[in-house]
């Protein structure tokens, strides 16, 4: 089963056209629509027809299945671009362009791939169901069960702060083949399930710190009914979806890296704008050495994320596994964003603590990038068990 995929991309001249409608269209669309996103906590479909129109949904697919057939460098520049809006608008698209669409095309067989590339290229939100009420950190120590059923499967079980889950049309859902409970991670594969099979639901939309606009919920799967084709990869996947699944969230580690790093962008950008306008003791605080350390460390550590995403994209696209540049990509950028969101908000003083400002919701929202798709302190493990392992040590 082919499990890497080395692609050429979009041409270079297409690209940079393409990205620079997208910044024309994340300034004139997205950020404007942002209040009545926070306001109404969904993003309106009107808005999502037009990401669609944009052709956001498709952006990794493949153009034979009716994507934009973007690398994995122009894929994650893109999310960049996005994520100078606020995060839902990326957490839309970013399963069909990241985890799931990616699994796909790694992964799927061919029928799968031509049933379900297209359609997520035109906009059927996926959402990738790993963790669980009892697994998150430790992501093989899953419980949801696929037991055979006549010809094809049946799923049990529940899955947990599934991003999407509320608007999905398709999930990918990692459950355990094979009863026997060593090695834990052996016995995982990945299936696509598509939202409407009986027996699958979703819990009431979880209340969040922030990221409005982005739901999360559970999935129930109870005795879902499933055909043999929808194990990814065909026979050959069985036993195979908790290293699709890690595979998948290198990918989808890039991605967070971008939206961390776009977004500080767009942060900063708001706090040096306050600053020139804020004046105390007779001058814009923009003139104060203290402030101007603050927007210095800023776009310092903003270069630091976009030269290491840059770099782990580009080997990434050369065909080399990328756990390691991912982690820690991914581990700098969400922890730059958070300083970087807590600088803006030192900077706009008192104002930066009401919410009338965007200060306050930019500090909510960061929060979230150190969490999701590996916290920090498990990139620290997967970067340090690395090292470990090249001295000899199994840690
Ligand atoms: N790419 C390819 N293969 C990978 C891989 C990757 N990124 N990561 C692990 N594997 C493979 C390993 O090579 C190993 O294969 P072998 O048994 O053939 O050697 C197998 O998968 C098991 O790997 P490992 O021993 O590292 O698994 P652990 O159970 O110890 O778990 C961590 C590893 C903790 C790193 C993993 O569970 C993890 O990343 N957890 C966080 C999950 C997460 O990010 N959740 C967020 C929600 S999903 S959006």
């Amino acid at each position: 089963m082919p499990l890497v995929c080395h692609d050429g991309g979009m041409d270079a001249e297409s690209f940079a056209s393409f990205a620079a409608s997208l910044e024309r269209f994340v300034a004139e669309r997205l950020i404007p629509a942002e209040p009545s996103v926070v306001a109404a906590d969904r993003i309106p479909q009107s808005l999502l027809a037009e990401m669609r129109d944009f052709g956001l949904f498709g952006l990794t697919v493949p153009e034979a299945y009716g994507g934009a057939g973007m690398n994995i460098s122009q894929s994650v520049e893109a999310i960049r671009l996005l994520a100078h809006a606020m995060p839902a608008f990326r957490s839309a698209i970013t399963m069909n362009v990241g985890m799931v669409g990616s699994a796909i095309r790694r992964a799927g067989t061919e029928a799968q791939k031509a049933e379900w590339l297209p359609r997520i290229a035109r906009g059927t939100i996926a959402c990738f169901a790993l963790t669980e009420p009892g697994s998150g950190s430790d992501a093989a120590a899953l419980a949801t069960r696929a037991v055979r059923d006549g010809g094809g499967w049946r799923l049990n079980g529940t899955k947990r702060y599934i991003t999407n889950a509320p608007v999905a049309g398709l999930a990918l859902v990692m459950a355990r083949t094979h009863p026997e409970p060593l090695p834990k991670n052996a016995h995982i594969s990945a299936f696509l399930v598509p939202m409407d099979t009986p027996g699958v639901s979703r819990g009431r939309p979880d209340r969040k710190m922030g990221q409005a606009g982005a739901p999360i919920a559970d999935i129930l799967l109870e005795d879902v009914r499933l055909p043999a084709d929808a194990l990814l990869g065909g026979p050959a996947g069985e036993g195979a979806g908790f290293r699709i699944a890690m595979q998948s969230i290198d990918t989808g580690r890039l991605s967070v890296a971008a939206a961390a790093a776009g977004y500080a962008r767009r942060i900063l950008a708001t706090a040096a704008r306050y600053a020139t306008e804020r004046r105390a003791f007779g001058t814009p605080i923009a003139n104060f050495q203290l402030i101007q350390a603050m927007l210095a460390d800023s776009e310092a550590e903003i270069y630091a994320a976009e030269c290491m995403i840059a770099d782990a994209c580009r080997l990434a696209d050369s065909g080399a596994r990328v756990t390691i540049e991912a982690a820690a990509a991914k581990m700098f950028a969400s922890e730059m964003c958070g300083r970087v969101a807590d600088r803006c908000v030192q900077i706009h003083g008192g104002a930066g603590y009401l919410a009338e400002y965007e200060a306050e919701r930019f500090f909510r929202d960061a929060r979230l990038y150190r969490i999701y798709e590996g916290t920090t302190q498990i990139l620290e493990l997967v970067i340090a068990r690395a090292m470990l392992r090249r001295l000899g040590h199994e840690a």
